[in-house]
């Protein structure tokens, strides 16, 4: 489907600034930090997209920022990226909504789609390559689910099928948890392990045969629609190719959904681990409780911004808290951001300033050692607040505050 409009990168090597360095991002998978880029020069990167039934939240908004700016740290290290994503325009979640509200489900996924891809314009997040709905990637996921057939690694239970996670040899190397773990977790988040008739609680659903009032796609796996991990998979591999560089989204995916849409690409195509990298970012909570459609507890980009926050401060007040910790979002997150956004376009303006260098280096070395996006705005901030008369220096730090965090 159609991707949101590009973002312009400034090269900061142009500007005589240099180039960085590659990141090294935690990686759940091993739990260690992980530099990217070891395998070519191209880096992969496939994020999970929205469930298009309601619109962007700042959780949303926080998972995209943070592969818009690990984009920013590979394209600035001088690398090209390859940038894939999802949207997952049929699945319970979105069928349950519309039927709620008496719409139809594909104007209510359009609808949704349409409002996120303006609030990631408005953020000004790069756009995927690909930006790929579950729908049209019927065929490819048809591919996917013949093939684990083919390979004895799906079975039926009343004309569903099942991947089997006995055919792979890594369940648990992506999330690590414990099977009891597995199992609850699965409950929660969409699986079905009490369905009498599976082989092993933790098979998942590849294809669902068609429900009444459900839509379903004629296919060789019989009348139905897709699962959900075998999307990802598959428009992945489709894209992507066989291994990746990055498997991103919210901590909230990475079981079952990466787990075993790893397990699953894996299977296809005898190649582990899938993703080289998994990275995640941590949950944003609000009053308590992890935002979420399903709770209600929302805040959204596009409410902020009809009130007219400059959707910058939105991206200063996400990127001031560390990808890898929950935190929740409170009043003063964007008051801060605000404040922030005008003290560092002051001195954008000024006609002298500290040297660029060291701070562009600081700044560098932040995002591509662990991906500290606090520490890299407080080398911003320190800089703003220091006096200097080098001229070009304004000029200089703007470009890459423009580069490297995508604020104008
Ligand atoms: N369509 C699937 C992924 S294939 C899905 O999870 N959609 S979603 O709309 O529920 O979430 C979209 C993305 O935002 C996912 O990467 C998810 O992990 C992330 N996300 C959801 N809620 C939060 C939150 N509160 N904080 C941070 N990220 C979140
Ligand atoms: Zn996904």
């Amino acid at each position: 489907m159609e991707s949101w409009p590009i973002v312009d990168v400034p090269r900061l090597a142009d500007a005589g600034l240099g180039i960085g360095h590659m990141p090294r991002v935690w990686d759940t998978a091993s739990q260690s930090l992980v530099e990217l880029g070891g395998h070519g020069d191209v880096i992969r990167i496939y994020v999970c997209g929205i469930t298009p039934y309601d619109a962007t939240h700042l959780g949303h908004a926080a998972t995209y920022l943070v592969f818009d700016v690990l984009q920013r740290v590979c394209l600035d290290a001088g690398r090209a990226v390859h940038y894939v994503q999802n949207v997952t325009d049929v699945d319970d979640p979105l069928l349950v909504r519309a039927q709620e509200t008496g719409l139809d489900w594909i104007a209510l996924a359009e609808r949704e789609t349409e409002l996120f891809r303006t609030d990631m314009a408005a953020l000004r997040i790069l756009p995927p390559e690909h930006y790929v709905g579950a729908v049209e990637a019927i065929p490819d996921i048809i591919r996917a689910v013949e093939d684990l057939r083919a390979r004895g690694a799906a079975y039926d239970i009343d004309g569903d099928v099942y991947y089997s996670v006995a055919a792979t040899g890594h369940l648990g190397e992506v999330g690590h948890y414990g099977v009891d773990e597995m199992i609850q977790l699965s409950r929660e988040r969409g699986g079905d392990p009490d369905r009498p008739g599976k082989k092993d609680p933790l098979d998942c659903l590849l294809w669902q045969a068609a429900r009444p009032d459900e839509p379903a796609w004629e296919s060789s796996l019989g009348h139905g629609r897709p699962g959900w991990h075998v999307e990802c998979a598959a428009i992945a591999m489709r894209y992507l190719g066989p291994v990746i560089d990055v498997q991103g989204g919210g901590s909230d995916l990475v079981f079952p959904h990466h787990e075993l849409g790893a397990a699953e690409a894996a299977t296809v195509t005898g190649e582990w681990p899938f993703a080289r990298t998994f990275v995640h970012q941590a949950m944003v909570g609000y009053q308590g409780e992890k935002m979420s459609k399903s709770k209600g507890n929302l805040v959204f980009v596009s409410k902020l911004r009809a009130t007219g926050v400059d959707p910058m401060a939105i991206r200063l007040a996400l990127l001031a808290h560390d990808h890898r910790t929950d935190w929740e979002w409170r009043h003063g997150e964007l008051t801060a951001g605000e404040r922030r956004l005008e003290r560092w376009r002051n001195a954008f303006e000024r006609a002298g300033a500290a040297p660029a260098g060291p701070v562009v280096d600081a700044v560098r070395g932040a995002l591509a050692d662990g991906f500290r996006t606090p520490d890299a705005l407080q080398f911003i901030d320190t800089w703003a607040a220091s006096d200097g008369t080098d001229s070009a220096a304004p000029g200089q730090v703007a470009l890459a505050v423009d580069a490297l965090l995508g604020i104008v």
